[in-house]
Parts: C-alpha cells; sequence; structure tokens
C-alpha cells in the first residue's frame, strides 16, 4: 500500500484552448492557436477547439464532476485573449465574469484553483503584429496580462503557474513546427524560450512586489520532461543521458534555479542561444516557489556523434536531436499509450529523484501525468482499465520516491475531461471522463471513480 503525506493535493487538470470552445463569443479575441488550426493539414481531420467540450457554458457540471470525485484542486488556464482580444490595450468584462463565476464556482465546492496564465495561446494579434515571442517586448506585455490576473482574481487564487512547459512553445512552436505557430527553424526555439523566461522573471517579480504579501499566495513555473535512461552503461551514453535532460527541463528549469542555461547547451548550441541581461538574470533566478512538473513518458538515450544520423531522429518529444548529439530510441519490452509514449513508471521516480538532487530538494508538484488509452464504449460505464493501470504505476513510484525522501506534495491528472489534444484533434482521449463531442455529454470512467477511491483514502 502506497500513504501519501498529509495535505497531499490531489487535482486535475486542463488548459483553456483544449477544453472551453466559445472561440468568438462574448468578445473573445483569437490566439495563434485557432489560426494554425485552419492552416490545412496542420491538425489531425483539420478539427480546432472552436467547441471543443463547450466549458465555457458547462463549466457549472465540470465542477460538479470534480466535486463528486473529490478533488481538491483543479488546474486550468486563462485565455489571454478573451480578457484582451488584441493582447493588450481594451479589455473584455466578459472574460473576466466568466472566469469570475468559474473560481467562484470551484471554491464553492472546496476545490482550490490552480491557475496557469499562459498554456501556449498567444493572442494572435501579438504574433501578426510584433512577431509574438520572438520579441524581446513580449514579456511585458505577459506583465501587464499577468498584472490584471492578480488584480481581479488574486484575492480568490493562491496558486499562480506562469508558463506551462515552455519547452512545448518554444521547441514544437517555433523549432520543429508541429505546434502554433508552426513556425521551423534551428535558431528561433532559443529565442521564444528566452523570451518566455524573461516573461516569467518579470511576471513571478511583479507578484512578488506588489501581491504577494496581500494576497499570501505562491508563483511558480511548470515545466515538462520525460525520463531520459542511458541506453547502456557506457559512460558516453550515461553522459548522454544527462545531456537529453539538460536540453530538456535544465533548459527552463536551471535558469531558474541557477540563473543561467546548462552548460552542455552554451557549448553545443553556441551562439545560437541568447544571453540573460543582469536585470533579467536578477528577476529569473530563484524565481518559482514550487517545481512545477509534467510527466508523460521515458525513452532511452545513445550517445551519436553522426549527425546525418540525428537528422533523422526528429522525434516530437526529443528536440532537436543535432543539437544535443543524442540518439532516443524505445525499450521494445515498453507497452505504449495511443500517444505512442512508453509506460514507464520508474522513470518517474528516476526523473524525481534526479530533480531533488540537482535542484537542492524543491517542493514538487505533479502538475500534469496521465495517458491516452483506447476506451471501448461510450455508453454506460466506460472500461478503461488501462488509464487506472497506468495511473496507479505512476502513483506508485512517486510514493515511493517520496519514502526516499522526494518532496513531491501533489499530483494532478491529465485531463479531467477528454479534449482537443492539440495537432492530434479529439482523437486522443486523457479524460477521467468521456466527451460525447457531438451531444457535449461527459460520461465518468472507471478511472473516475478510482481516482475519488485514492483522493478518499489519500492512499493506493
Ligand atoms: C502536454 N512532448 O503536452 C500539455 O500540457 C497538454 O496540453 C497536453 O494535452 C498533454 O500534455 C498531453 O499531450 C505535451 O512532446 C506535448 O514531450 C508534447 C510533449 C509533452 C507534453
Amino acid at each position: 500500500m502506497s500513504q501519501f503525506p498529509d495535505g497531499f493535493v490531489w487535482g486535475t487538470a486542463t488548459s483553456a484552448y483544449q477544453i472551453e470552445g466559445a472561440y468568438r463569443e462574448d468578445g473573445r479575441g483569437l490566439s495563434i492557436w485557432d489560426a494554425f488550426c485552419r492552416m490545412p493539414g496542420k491538425v489531425l481531420n483539420n478539427e480546432n477547439g472552436d467547441i471543443a467540450c463547450d466549458h465555457y457554458h458547462r463549466y457549472a457540471e465540470d465542477v460538479a464532476l470534480m466535486q463528486t470525485m473529490g478533488v481538491t484542486a483543479y488546474r486550468f488556464s486563462i485565455s489571454w485573449s478573451r480578457l484582451l482580444p488584441q493582447g493588450r490595450g481594451q479589455i473584455n468584462e466578459a472574460g473576466f465574469a466568466f472566469y469570475d463565476q468559474l473560481i467562484n464556482s470551484l471554491l464553492d465546492n472546496n476545490i482550490q484553483p490552480w491557475v496557469t496564465l499562459f498554456h501556449w495561446d498567444l493572442p494572435l494579434a501579438l504574433h501578426l503584429e510584433m512577431d509574438g515571442l520572438l520579441n524581446p517586448e513580449i514579456a511585458d506585455y505577459f506583465a501587464h496580462y499577468a498584472k490584471l490576473c492578480f488584480e481581479r482574481f488574486g484575492d480568490r487564487v493562491k496558486h499562480w503557474i506562469t508558463l506551462n512547459e515552455a519547452w512545448c512553445s518554444a521547441m514544437l512552436g517555433y523549432g520543429l513546427g508541429i505546434k502554433a505557430p508552426g513556425h521551423v527553424s534551428t535558431v528561433d526555439p532559443y529565442i521564444a524560450g528566452h523570451n518566455l523566461l524573461r516573461a516569467h522573471g518579470k511576471i513571478v517579480d511583479i507578484y512578488r512586489r506588489d501581491f504577494q504579501s496581500k494576497q499570501n499566495g505562491v508563483i511558480g513555473i511548470s515545466n515538462n520532461c520525460d525520463w531520459r535512461e542511458p541506453k547502456s552503461d557506457s559512460p558516453a551514453d550515461q553522459a548522454a543521458a544527462t545531456r537529453a535532460l539538460e536540453f530538456f527541463l535544465g533548459w527552463f528549469a536551471d535558469p531558474v534555479y541557477f540563473g543561467d542555461y546548462p552548460e552542455s547547451m552554451r557549448k553545443n548550441i553556441g551562439d545560437r542561444l541568447p544571453f540573460f541581461s543582469d536585470k533579467d538574470q536578477s528577476l529569473i533566478k530563484d524565481s518559482s516557489d514550487f517545481f512545477g512538473l509534467n510527466h508523460y513518458t521515458t525513452m532511452l538515450s545513445e550517445n551519436i556523434e553522426d549527425e546525418q544520423l540525428l537528422q533523422n531522429n526528429i522525434r516530437g518529444n526529443g528536440g532537436i536531436a543535432a543539437d544535443q548529439m543524442v540518439l532516443l530510441s524505445d525499450d521494445p519490452d515498453w507497452a505504449k499509450t495511443d500517444m505512442g509514449w512508453n509506460i514507464v513508471p520508474w522513470g518517474c521516480r528516476k526523473l524525481l529523484e534526479w530533480i531533488t538532487e540537482r535542484y537542492n530538494r524543491p517542493a514538487i508538484y505533479i502538475t500534469e501525468n496521465g495517458c491516452a488509452i483506447f476506451d471501448d464504449s461510450i455508453k454506460g460505464t466506460i472500461n478503461d482499465s488501462g488509464r487506472i493501470d497506468f495511473l496507479k504505476g505512476y502513483l506508485q513510484e512517486i510514493s515511493k520516491a517520496i519514502d526516499s525522501g522526494v518532496d513531491v506534495r501533489g499530483y494532478f491528472v491529465w485531463s479531467l475531461l477528454d479534449n482537443f489534444e492539440w495537432e492530434f484533434g479529439y482523437k486522443m482521449r486523457f479524460g477521467l471522463h468521456y466527451v460525447d463531442f457531438v451531444t457535449g455529454d461527459r460520461i465518468p470512467k472507471q478511472s473516475a471513480d478510482w481516482y475519488k477511491s485514492v483522493i478518499k483514502n489519500n492512499s493506493l
């Protein structure tokens, strides 16, 4: 049996573009995802988030689903262009009203809101008018938007996450081009990532100076990282695995904990990797009250010096292999989710131990973990035993990590609902609840019931 510490936070997570819908209602402005989905061939079946789970209209029902499960926290994101349709300037009161209602309804049900300010959906106007994340000024617009959120919601929101998975915005959005805005480059991901970190630093500075002591909340960043297991015990492969982790997690966590990028990145990326000004550095260093981690899978890492081989190894979650000089592969014995992601629960424990050691034992919240697993039936009980096994396996390893001294304080299942899974459209279903995308009906899967008992017992 795995017992979790008292006060452990149990939650579920979603993001605005993936569930809200109502994409042009009540004054919402467009985001880069609205535009990306309209480029033929970018998203499976050319689907989009126009309606998604229609959470904008059905939020009360969704809060009730969470109340039934007994979650104590709900992580969602705010759509920047719902509050500021052009990303800056004119504000949209209807957008504030929506989040006010959502937050109040959560609190009425004893669910703590954990609010992500940016989950990839940059206002389209900022992209078109000023080059989006590539323009250093974007950090000031981020800060302005964040300040509005603190002013309007901070009396009730006590947990803030500045950025969700900056790695994905930077690498998948500006490097590999598989997410919005669909830009392909070996230079720009490092600029976009740099500006995201600068934005994060500014946002946290504003919160700490003007709001934190009055509002008594915490603020941090959530980064995603898979585990990288050395393919062999050769020193070269071990170094390759460490390097791969540095290019993935270290890229965004090292500046926050140490004030600069990992040395391996400086060495391999050279002058494509920007430098922090002293001012930015002082804002970014020590800018997270907790370590937010999104974790999904594990791969084997092998040291490779042949650039040619690496060019062909561009995998969705590997980044630019030729910068890392790492070849990723799977152990054929590993089972896979529908996403093709390896199911390796012990990889999660090893990653937690690695973070604990490298970043000096931070308080960790797993702000996303979950899987897309094919669900057999639509009507009645949805038998998703594969998802239960996945979550059980990962939670067991998290519990082991806690026993060995890792300070994990909470866990959020991705996701509350089946939703718009970005470039995979509606095909990949990550939810604890099945969503019928024709009628909008939600049906709890067995995993929702299972999660309820885990929360109730605070143990597996
Ligand atoms: C995360 N990778 O995306 C996001 O935060 C969610 O919005 C998303 O629905 C969920 O995980 C499932 O995909 C990721 O390539 C996308 O390593 C790509 C990667 C990791 C996470």
